[in-house]
Parts: C-alpha cells; sequence; structure tokens
C-alpha cells in the first residue's frame, strides 16, 4: 500500500497543505472512509430512489475505474461527462481519477455547437452522457472532427457505463500520481465566448474542502448537504460532492432542473442542514413562500454563489426562513470560494472575507495595491488555483500571474475589512449564477435575417439580479414590435443555452461605437 497522507498545517497566515509524494486523491476522498468503519453510512442520497453506502461508493468506484482502463483509456486521457446528478457522476468521476484518468465533467445545458467544440478542444479520448442529454451530445459528436474511441450512454439499452461497471474486476490499486499532476477539468467560459478548460491538480479538492467546507463553513460528519446548483459547476461539485466525502457526511442529489417548489419539497423531505442556492433561485424561492409553507427546520445555514447576493434577498429570506444565507465568492479557476461570510461573521451585501488559506490584492490597472478602501482589480493565491488552461497559453498568461489568480472582478475592501464587490471587469454576464457572454447571445440574435446588428449587456431586474437585455438595430426599422421580439425570442431559445436568451429587447437606430467600431457596452448599461 502507499502512503496517501497529507499533513494540515492550519497556523493564521501560513495555513497549507502538505501531501506525501505519491498523492491520488481518491484515497482520502473514497477509501478513507472504509478504514474510519464509515462503511455502512449512506453517502448519495438520490431523489428519488437509491441509497448508496460508502462501501457501496467504493466499490463502484473501483470497477469503474477498471472498467475505464479495460477500454483501453490511459493514464492522463480525459473522459468527457455530460452526466446528469446522480450516483454515476460520482462513480464515474473518481473512478476515471483512481485511475489517473481526468474527468471532465461539462454543463449539461449546452447545445451541441458547445461540446462540438469541447470534444476536439479537450482531444478526449472518451465521451459519456445521461440519455436524457442525447439530442445534443450526439450531433456534437457527428460535427466534430476529433472522434473519441469511446462514446458511452451511462444508462439505456446496449453498452452503457452502468453495465461495464457491473462486468468489470473489483478492487483497484489507486494510480501514483502526485498532488501536483493533472486531475480533472472545468470548462469557465470566456468573453469572446470560447470555453477555456481549467486544469486542476489532485491537490484542488483537498484545499477547497478543508479550508471553505471544514474551517469555514463548518461541514461535519453528521451534515446533509444539498445544492440546487449542479454537480457540473465548481460550486456544485464542491457542496454536493467533494464537501460531503471529505467530511464523510451525505448528499442529496436531485437530477431536474431546480425550481422553487421541488426545491423546497426536498428540503421540506430530504432535511438537509446545509442548502446552496443561487441568489436568483433564492428570490424564485422567496416568491413562492408567499404563498406556500415549507420547512426549514433541518437547516443550519444556506449559501450563495455564483453572482452577488442582494442584501434585501438575505434580510426577506432570514425573516421567511429563519435561516442565514452566507454569500461568498469563488471561481471555477479557484475551484470554490475564496471569500466568504461566514456563521458568526457576516454582512449582507457584502462577500465576507478571504477564507483560510487563501490570499488577496486589490490592484490598479498597474497592478499596484489601492489606497485601503478604494476599488480596483482583485487577484488572489492559493492552492486550490488551477495550474492552467488547457490549449490556452495566451489566456493563461493573462490570467495566471506569478502564482496569482487575476478573477476579473472589481472589488474594495469596507472599513470593517469586508470585500464589497463592484461588478466586473469585462463585459462578461452572470445570469442565475451562469456565465453568458454577450457576444455569443448577439452572434445568435444577428443570425436572424431581420437584424442588422445587437449588441447584449446586462439589466438588474426587479430583484437587482442581472439578466440579458438586447439592443437590436434592424435592416427594416419599421417591423420593430412586439410580434418581432416574439419571433426574436423564439430564434434565440433554438440555438442558445436555455437561461442565455435577453429577458428585454431594446429598438434602436445605432449602436454606440468607438473610433475602431467596437461596440461599447458600457455606454448601453448606463442607458
Ligand atoms: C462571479 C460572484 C459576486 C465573479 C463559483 C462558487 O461562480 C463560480 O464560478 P464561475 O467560474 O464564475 C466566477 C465569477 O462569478 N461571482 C461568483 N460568486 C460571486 N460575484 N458575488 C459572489 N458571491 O464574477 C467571479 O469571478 O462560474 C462560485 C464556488 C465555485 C465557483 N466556481
Amino acid at each position: 500500500m502507499q502512503d496517501h497522507t497529507i499533513r494540515i498545517m492550519s497556523e493564521a497566515d501560513a495555513a497549507h497543505i502538505e501531501f506525501a509524494p505519491t498523492f491520488n486523491v481518491a484515497v482520502p476522498f473514497i477509501d478513507r472512509h472504509l478504514g474510519e468503519g464509515r462503511g455502512a453510512k449512506v453517502a448519495i442520497r438520490e431523489t428519488p430512489g437509491r441509497e448508496v453506502t460508502y462501501a457501496e461508493l467504493a466499490e463502484r468506484v473501483d470497477r469503474c475505474g477498471n472498467a475505464l482502463l479495460e477500454l483501453g483509456l490511459g493514464r492522463g486521457e480525459r473522459v468527457l461527462m455530460m452526466v446528469k446528478d446522480c450516483a454515476e457522476f460520482y462513480f464515474l468521476f473518481w473512478g476515471a481519477i483512481k485511475a489517473g484518468i481526468v474527468p471532465v465533467p461539462l454543463n449539461t445545458l449546452l447545445r451541441a455547437k458547445d461540446y462540438a467544440f469541447m470534444i476536439e478542444d479537450s482531444g478526449c479520448s472518451g465521451v459519456v452522457y445521461s440519455p436524457e442529454f442525447a439530442a445534443e451530445v450526439e450531433p456534437a459528436l457527428e460535427a466534430s472532427p476529433h472522434k473519441p474511441a469511446h462514446v458511452l450512454r451511462t444508462e439505456g439499452d446496449g453498452t452503457t457505463l452502468v453495465g461495464l461497471i457491473d462486468a468489470a474486476a473489483a478492487g483497484l490499486e489507486a494510480a501514483p500520481t502526485a498532488a501536483t499532476d493533472d486531475c480533472f477539468w472545468l470548462y469557465s467560459s470566456g468573453t469572446t465566448g470560447t470555453p477555456k478548460g481549467a486544469v486542476h491538480l489532485h491537490r484542488d479538492m483537498v484545499v477547497t474542502s478543508q479550508f471553505y467546507g471544514v474551517e469555514t463553513l463548518g461541514v461535519r460528519e453528521d451534515d446533509v448537504c444539498f445544492s440546487a446548483a449542479k454537480l457540473f459547476f465548481a460550486y456544485g461539485l464542491g457542496n454536493g460532492m467533494t464537501f460531503p466525502l471529505w467530511a464523510g457526511a451525505t448528499a442529496v442529489l436531485f437530477p431536474a432542473r431546480p425550481m422553487p417548489d421541488n426545491t423546497l419539497e426536498i428540503i421540506g423531505t430530504f432535511k438537509p442542514t446545509l442548502y446552496f442556492g443561487v441568489p436568483t433561485l433564492y428570490a424564485a424561492q422567496l416568491a413562492w413562500l408567499d404563498s406556500h409553507a415549507a420547512d426549514f427546520a433541518s437547516v443550519r445555514y444556506c449559501i450563495s454563489a455564483g453572482e452577488a447576493l442582494p442584501a434585501d434577498i438575505f434580510r426577506r429570506w432570514k425573516e421567511q426562513t429563519g435561516t442565514v444565507i452566507l454569500d461568498g465568492i469563488g471561481s471555477t479557476e479557484a475551484l470554490h470560494i475564496f471569500i466568504s461570510n461566514t456563521a458568526d461573521d457576516h454582512k449582507p451585501g457584502t462577500s465576507g472575507r478571504m477564507v483560510t488559506g487563501y490570499q488577496s490584492r486589490i490592484v490598479d490597472e498597474n497592478g499596484n495595491q489601492v489606497t485601503p478602501g478604494d476599488s480596483g482589480q482583485l487577484m488572489i493565491k492559493g492552492d486550490s488555483a488551477a495550474k492552467y488552461y488547457w490549449n490556452n497559453p495566451g489566456k493563461t498568461a493573462q490570467t495566471m500571474v506569478n502564482g496569482w489568480l487575476n478573477t476579473g472582478d472589481t472589488y474594495l475592501q469596507d472599513d470593517n475589512g469586508y470585500f464589497v464587490y463592484c461588478g466586473r471587469n469585462d463585459d462578461m454576464l452572470k445570469v442565475g449564477g451562469i456565465w453568458c457572454s454577450p457576444f455569443e447571445i448577439e452572434a445568435k440574435l444577428i443570425e436572424h435575417p431581420k437584424v442588422l446588428e445587437a449588441a447584449v449587456v446586462g439589466h438588474e431586474d426587479d430583484h437587482g439580479l442581472v439578466k440579458p437585455e438586447a439592443y437590436v438595430v434592424l435592416n427594416t426599422p419599421d417591423e420593430a414590435g412586439e410580434a418581432l421580439e416574439k419571433e426574436l425570442l423564439e430564434h434565440c431559445k433554438g440555438g442558445l443555452a436555455p437561461y442565455k436568451y435577453p429577458r428585454w429587447f431594446r429598438f434602436v437606430d445605432e449602436l454606440p461605437k468607438t473610433a475602431t467600431g467596437k461596440i461599447q457596452r458600457f455606454r448601453l448599461r448606463q442607458a
């Protein structure tokens, strides 16, 4: 047996984790629980249905790792996952990692065009998808010039992942990786619309689970974690998988689209102690709670991330449910939350304070630290940061500078040391906590024969949450009107992920532009 141990150093200013020279992160997250006597404990509770114990989880992970190796997948090769929130997500993710293969969970709300890009960009050897996503994944496989050797559905007819796991050998020795070896990737959207594969290392999930999960949030063995944000987001991956696994707790998994009614029903029925949502969903749940009751007796805290949580939502939620929402900012590149409010130290309307193990700098355009209280670009540093973007040295050099991550956000630190979000440094939008590139929505609008030009900006709704607003210049201005708005809306819904369609249309005669013809979105935001 190899030694895959870690040592957690928690001194105030120098919190860090030391890893044994050989370290495969599946060992402490999956195998450790058997030695600690947690085999019979429920690790995963699916809604509806199945429960999976820690012993079953470890057994399925080993068989899945063996199944991938038996197919011929090798060390460092990528397997793309378009998998709904269910136990197989865990089996595949951890089975791959334990075997030294690199899983790449993808946003399951994307369209064929997005998947085709990622299949090619990743040069993946395998693609595994839930049958629910076949209508977008299969055309993507057809369209991509890169043909992965192994394409599998998780379940259903024919050869499936579940079938291969059942047939595979039990028992798998963890691949002898190092803490700083590539472990898994997550794609993050870029301003130009082309996603970037952020490459995460074996140590990264340990760092987020210990410093944010355990030391900031206080996740513990008797917790039941329910994340409305799906596992394919870095946020959901921590909330709904790595944090409960790290603490030996239980995760509640819900495969369908999170809505106010179904999420509140899960909270009442499955009695989570920690509930993780995003601001848009909290706002929708509040509206629902105006005319319905919900049972929050089990919930210790609620957590919010993805976009800023308006102070008013915090206040109304506390009034309605008796629980606090702890807002924190994280990113795909950092893997999880690095600035956060906590149970005994929170200030609504701010992102809170630095999480243990992370450092920050707020700098001006020359990279110099700003005067305390002034706003500037937020740079952060911590051992969970992605090492690089796959296939993209230019973006890597821009974002990852001397061990610091440029978040792309403007922040200030108030007199009491709380970090206050002041907006993005680029044109990217966060809608329901998910990235939206204005360019992508504009490109879709321009495909419509009646559209000459389009510009998309963020516009706040009644809850103070940002949604896309489209400024449209028509070929024939007379055609502007409600009928055309409907037509454009249908057109957008046809080719964009469902959260990306514009919520408002404004027909204009021209768009503000620079001398070189670049659209000045900031001027439209002020309009
Ligand atoms: C914005 C926030 C204000 C901010 C994420 C928790 O959102 C996550 O990752 P993404 O890569 O986006 C990162 C960007 O989103 N943002 C996130 N949280 C907040 N802005 N207040 C917040 N609380 O622009 C940031 O740069 O999708 C969140 C954990 C893991 C994550 N990946």
